[in-house]
C-alpha cells in the first residue's frame, strides 16, 4: 500500500499526486538492504530468524573478532559466500536495473548488501558501501582480488606475499564504509531518495534519509514493514520487495 507518511508531512494530498510528481525527478539515489535479497534466499540480519539471531555481532562482524578468532570469522563468511555464489536476482533487483537503464536522469544505487545480486541483475552505477563477499582483502597490504572459494589462514596474498591476512572484503562495525565521499555528494544532489529493504538501524546508512531530506529530496521507503527511520520519509510503501519495487519503478517510468 502506498501512503504519504503522516509523521513527516501533512497527508492532505492523495498518494497518486506524490507519485505523478516523479516525472520531474532527475537524480535518484537508492539505498538497499538485506530485505531486497530475502526473496532470493539470503537471510536478513534483524528479522526473527535473521543472521544476528544465530551469531553474535561481537564474534563475527568486528575487526576485534577477526583478530581474536580469525577462523570463526572466516567460517562465518565462507558459509555466506557459499550461499551467495549461486543466488539469482529477484524481481526487485531486476526492476532497479531497469530503472537505471530506462530513467532519463541519473540513478545511483548504494547497497549495504555484500551479495552480487544488483550486478547480476544488470545494475552498473553501484556502490557496495559494506563491501563484497565475492572479493578478498589482504589485511597486510590492502590488495583486493575476486574470490569465490573459501578463505583460510594459510593463504598468501598475491600482491605482498604475506600469509594469514586474507579476509573477506566486508565492512565491520567500527570500520568506515566505502566510498562515503561519493555517497554524500550524491545525497546532497539528489531529488529522489528511495530506501528499500533495510531496517534503518545501522549508521551511517540510516542517516542518508536525513541528508537527502536536507537537500530537498522526496524520500520514499519501500520495505516489508515500517523501518526505525520511518518518521523521516515523506512516503512509504510496505510489502514484499518483489511486489512493491517493480510496481513503484513502473509508476516512476510510465506514470
Ligand atoms: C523485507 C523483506 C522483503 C525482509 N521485502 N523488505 C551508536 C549510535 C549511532 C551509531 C553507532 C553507535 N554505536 C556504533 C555506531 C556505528 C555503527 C552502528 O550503526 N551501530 C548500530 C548497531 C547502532 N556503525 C558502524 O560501525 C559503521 N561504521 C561507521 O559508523 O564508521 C564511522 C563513520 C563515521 C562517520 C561517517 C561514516 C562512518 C559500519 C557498519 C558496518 C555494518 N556491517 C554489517 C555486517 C558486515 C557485512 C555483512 O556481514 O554482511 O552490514 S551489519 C549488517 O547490518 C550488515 C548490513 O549491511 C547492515 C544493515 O542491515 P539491513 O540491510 O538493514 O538488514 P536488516 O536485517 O537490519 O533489515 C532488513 C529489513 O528488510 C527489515 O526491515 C525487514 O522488515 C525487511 N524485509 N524481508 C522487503 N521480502
Amino acid at each position: 500500500m502506498t501512503v504519504p507518511n503522516a509523521a513527516c508531512k501533512p497527508s492532505h494530498k492523495p498518494p497518486r499526486v506524490i507519485i505523478s510528481a516523479m516525472a520531474a525527478f532527475q537524480r535518484i539515489v537508492i539505498l538497499t538492504g538485506a530485505g531486497l535479497s530475502a526473496e532470493s534466499g539470503l537471510s536478513t540480519f534483524r528479522d526473527k530468524d535473521g543472521i544476528w539471531a544465530k551469531h553474535r555481532i561481537e564474534d563475527v562482524a568486528t575487526p576485534q573478532a577477526f583478530a581474536r578468532d580469525p577462523e570463526a570469522v572466516l567460517d562465518f563468511y565462507n558459509s555466506r559466500r557459499g550461499k551467495a555464489r549461486g543466488v539469482k536476482p529477484n524481481a526487485a533487483h531486476q526492476a532497479l536495473a531497469r530503472l537505471e537503464a530506462e530513467f532519463a536522469g541519473t540513478v545511483l544505487t548504494v547497497t549495504q548488501n555484500i551479495d552480487p545480486l544488483h550486478e547480476r541483475a544488470g545494475t552498473k552505477n553501484l556502490i557496495h558501501m559494506h563491501g563484497e563477499i565475492l572479493q578478498a582483502l589482504c589485511a597486510h597490504c590492502g590488495a583486493r582480488e575476486p574470490w569465490e572459494k573459501d578463505l583460510s589462514l594459510d593463504l598468501v596474498c598475491g600482491a605482498c606475499r604475506q600469509g594469514g591476512g586474507m579476509c573477506p572484503d566486508v565492512v565491520w562495525f567500527g570500520e568506515m564504509p566505502y566510498r562515503m565521499e561519493e555517497i554524500i555528494a550524491a545525497l546532497a544532489a539528489c531529488d529522489l531518495f528511495l530506501s528499500i529493504g533495510t531496517s534503518g538501524s545501522v549508521y551511517p546508512a540510516a542517516s542518508f534519509v536525513a541528508q537527502a531530506r536536507g537537500a530537498g529530496a522526496h524520500t520514499v521507503e519501500l520495505n516489508l514493514e515500517p523501518s526505525e527511520g520511518i518518521s523521516m520519509f515523506a512516503e512509504a510503501v510496505h510489502g514484499k520487495a518483489s511486489q512493491v519495487v517493480p510496481a513503484y519503478v513502473e509508476t516512476l517510468l510510465n506514470g
